[in-house]
């Protein structure tokens, strides 16, 4: 299943300016030590799984760049840089290029002037790529992802982010080849036809974020009755703090890319 099984990660230590980070709604500044203790055993969780994972130095120039999913897509094939739609976060895109130059032979980019488009839009399935519509991800930015990777084998499908909702996987994540946690309220728009949901206990909307990452489902405490759900499907869960992050609408995907390099 090469849409859950991975040979490196990458992800970046948060920046004392993350008390400046994007939020949707302030539920209260984001301790940094606290959330640097959250990283680290989010790092250590993916290393567990026996992968190698380069955690980046802190870039104080950007507030989000602890959030690195949102610069790029990872697939077998090659890498495809983002345009974030955040003003903001535009730059963090570039930054995170030499790094994946480094580990793959192909990588492109998305240049359209006025596509936008950030990683935490983005499902990979074993047989699709799901682009979520959304405050931060254009129809111009999906047509140039679409165009990029056609050549090599991968399929787009344009759906919708829930208004209101950050980003498309705020509210789902892959759980094997063809298994999905997500809340109610996108999957009741259809977009997971054909694949298996499990969806989230009621109130924990929260708990949709989530990654499966070679044998582990890393998840945010705090939800309980949803955690039960996986582990009774069978999932080998580890729980990891959240509360920092989830100040700052962020979650366990938007924490790393993920993949295996062609
Ligand atoms: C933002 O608003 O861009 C950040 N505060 C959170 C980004 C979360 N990223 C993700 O879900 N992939």
């Amino acid at each position: 299943m090469r849409s859950c099984h991975f040979t490196h990660a990458i992800a970046r230590r948060p920046a004392a300016s993350i008390t400046r980070g994007l939020r949707a709604v302030d539920t209260g500044t984001p301790d940094l030590g606290l959330m640097q203790s959250h990283h680290d055993a989010y790092c250590a969780a993916l290393r567990g799984t026996g992968a190698t994972v380069t955690v980046l130095d802190p870039l104080d120039a950007y507030p989000d760049s602890v959030f690195v999913e949102d610069t790029a897509l990872c697939l077998p094939e090659g890498a495809v840089i983002m345009r974030p739609g955040a003003p903001s976060r535009l730059g963090e895109a570039a930054e995170m290029q030499p790094h994946l130059r480094a580990l793959y032979s192909h990588v492109r980019r998305i240049e359209g002037e006025g596509s936008f488009i950030e990683g935490g839009d983005i499902l990979v399935t074993e047989t699709e790529i799901l682009v979520g519509r959304s405050a931060r991800t254009n129809a111009a930015g999906i047509a140039e992802l679409t165009r990029l990777v056609a050549d090599w084998g991968h399929p787009v499908r344009e759906v919708h982010t829930p208004p209101g909702v950050l980003h498309f996987k705020t509210d789902c994540s892959l759980m094997d080849g063809d298994t999905i946690l997500s809340t109610d309220r996108l999957a009741a728009s259809g977009c997971f036809q054909g694949y298996q949901v499990i969806p989230v206990a009621p109130g924990e909307e929260a708990a949709a974020n989530a990654i499966r990452f070679n044998a582990a489902v890393l998840f945010p405490a705090g939800f309980p009755r949803t955690r039960d759900r996986l582990v009774e499907a069978g999932f080998a869960v580890t729980e990891i703090g959240n509360s920092e992050c989830a100040k700052l609408d962020g979650g366990m995907s938007c924490l790393s890319l993920r993949f295996s390099p062609g």
